[in-house]
């Protein structure tokens, strides 16, 4: 391909040459002849290697370097002139002395290698509201990701020739030598720049997905007046023939890729779920005042471990061709395996590392190991995924993983509280970010990785849309994980889950028994249909009660939890915790 017309980008790609001193640069142009090349070149880096051609066709398994397995939170920065800018939920760093700092390890970091220069679109290609970027990289493994997370190649760069004044997001990643101690993830959303040193892993290095979509876009998206968040888009039609149209965040690992896919069970019969996107969502008020979304992504980079026919069976059939395996184990005829997949495990595996298996060594497949398949290989794939002006959203619901506390599902009262809902949304974590797992955190939003400014600009940022539309979704906060005194989660979840969904349309359309509490809107019992459900006698009623004291207790965590935002937090949060606070001491 010939290097481009477009001047700026020219120009960059130049300056990024003359500092890391690649042998050679590749524009790549997204065809298959390319996408072919770059998994031999994988392979021939001796960390790639070919599953079986008649199980698996066209696809491969990655190992990545053991200690470069998940996002690393510790080393991801926003570099912003003022340091409030990003608030205490990001690292800061000062631009110019980011900038000096990584490009000291930049520095003649391509010698000897290939870089690829990746023009991509996030969002449909005809979209208004899709944003391009350049990734520029050393790594083939990152290269043939991106082609099947973003649409990459020549119809981007048709994009950005076409739009030369408008600016781009400019990425520059090298894996550089893999040292945690030389490792950053660097944003710069004052010049949409994002630096990438250290690490080959997913998050780290497809620099499309959380470091544009998600972390720079969120600024953008402040500036002008939308929103990038960390959600999926799933449809949900009914008997009667109708769409509507659901946006959900959870926290990292929680199950959005298994949502936006779940095949409902015999007993709903009529009821399709269709996907859009099962992690980013970015969202505009349509004129007709209600919020449309786009997914920005065209593939899934999705957690592989608990993935099974009885979990996710769409996502199986997604990713049986032309997907990328990272950090699985294999059989001995090279299909990928991990735990969850199957009952039983297969015999002579081979782990994540290349090992023999050996429980001794731990699991068989990294907890984080993942899978990168087209979403345009999901059965379930909504035929409005590629629309460009988005799907129109009824609902939005916010949850995490909470043994105790949250109800099933519950309505907010309004979008304030809707706000308040998703600010206070806390989690246990998981394997997807390098720290402890099981520790319960607070992710507001599910954006607390990803959001590229202060928190407090964000939850106003937020409460503003009431001021640009009267006709917004309503908020719902659900919780699939709640335990009983054994421990066993009391929800069976998966496909059962429409069974919630059903209700929380049903409130959208003025239907739906509820009752109001301090905490929100409840489902009357029998409201949620339980009809062939084994559940234990008492547990419905159960998981649509709260308990008053640990809701006072929660709300006075939520208010300490709050108090970091200091000035920039919107004073109607702390109100609506005092109101919840009020109300429980009352009733
Ligand atoms: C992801 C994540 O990879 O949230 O989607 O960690
Ligand atoms: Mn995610």
């Amino acid at each position: 391909m010939k290097p481009t017309q477009n001047k700026i980008l020219r120009g960059w790609v130049d300056e990024m040459a003359q500092l890391t001193k690649p042998d050679r640069i590749h524009w790549c142009d997204g065809s298959e002849e390319e996408y072919s090349a770059l998994c031999n070149e994988i392979i021939a880096s001796g960390k790639g290697f070919p599953l079986n051609t008649e199980t698996h066709p066209n696809s491969l398994l990655h190992r990545s370097d053991p200690t470069d397995v998940a996002r690393v939170e510790h080393l991801t920065f926003i570099c912003t002139r003022q340091r409030e800018d990003v608030g205490p939920n990001n690292n800061w760093m000062e631009p110019n002395e980011g900038h000096q700092m990584v490009d000291g390890l930049f520095e003649g970091s391509m010698q000897g290698r290939t870089m690829y220069v990746i023009p991509y679109v996030m969002g449909p290609l005809a979209s208004p509201y899709a944003r391009t970027g350049v990734e520029v990289t050393d790594s083939p493994y990152v290269a043939a990701n991106m082609r099947i997370m973003t649409r990459m190649g020549s119809e981007a760069l048709a994009r950005l020739e076409a739009e030369p004044k408008v600016p781009f997001v400019k990425g520059l990643h090298c894996t550089g030598d893999l040292n945690p101690e030389r490792r950053y993830i660097l944003h710069f959303p004052e010049t949409l720049t994002i630096k990438s040193i250290g690490s080959g892993y997913g998050g780290n290095a497809l620099l499309g997905k959380k470091c544009h979509a998600l972390r720079l876009a969120s600024w953008q998206a402040r500036q002008e007046g939308w929103l990038a968040e960390h959600m999926l888009i799933m449809g949900v039609e009914t008997p009667e023939g109708e769409t509507h149209y659901i946006a959900a965040a959870f926290p990292s690992a929680c199950g959005k890729t298994n949502l936006a896919m779940i095949i409902p069970p015999l007993s709903q019969e009529g009821y399709k779920i269709t996907t859009v996107g099962d992690d980013i969502a970015w969202l505009h008020v349509g004129d007709d005042g209600r919020l449309y979304a786009i997914n920005p992504e065209a593939g899934m980079f999705g957690v592989a471990p608990g993935t099974s026919e009885d979990t996710n069976p769409h996502a199986l059939t997604a990713v049986q061709k032309n997907s990328i395996y990272t950090n699985v184990a294999v059989t001995p005829d090279m299909q990928p395996w991990w735990e969850g997949l199957t009952k039983d495990m297969p015999e002579n595996l081979t782990d994540w590392q290349g090992r023999p298996y050996d429980p001794e060594n731990g699991k068989a497949a990294q907890a984080n190991s993942r899978f990168t398949a087209p979403v345009s290989q999901l059965p379930c794939l909504s035929p409005e995924f590629d629309n460009p002006q988005g799907v129109p959203i009824s609902a939005i619901l916010f949850g995490g993983r909470r043994a105790s506390l949250a109800p099933l599902v519950l309505e907010t009262l309004d979008w304030t509280h809707g706000v308040f809902a998703g600010a206070t949304v806390a989690s246990e974590t998981t394997a997807a970010s390098i720290g402890k797992v099981g520790v319960v955190r607070r992710d507001p939003m599910a954006m607390r990785p990803f959001c590229g400014y202060h928190f407090g600009d964000y939850f106003a940022h937020w409460l503003g849309f009431q001021e640009k539309s009267d006709n917004l979704p309503k908020i719902f906060h659900v919780n699939w994980f709640r335990q009983n005194t054994d421990g066993d989660f009391i929800w069976p979840g998966f496909g059962d889950n429409v069974r919630v969904l059903r209700w929380v349309l049903d409130r959208c359309q003025g239907k739906g028994e509820a009752v109001r509490t301090p905490i929100g809107y409840l489902p009357t019992p029998g409201s949620i249909d339980i009809e062939g459900l084994d559940l234990e006698k008492g547990a419905m009623d159960e998981l649509i009660s709260f308990d008053r004291d640990l809701w006072q207790t929660e709300m006075d965590d939520i208010k300490m939890f709050l108090a970091e935002y200091r000035d920039r937090l919107p004073p109607e949060l702390r109100a609506e915790a005092e109101r919840i606070k009020r109300e429980l001491q009352i009733a």
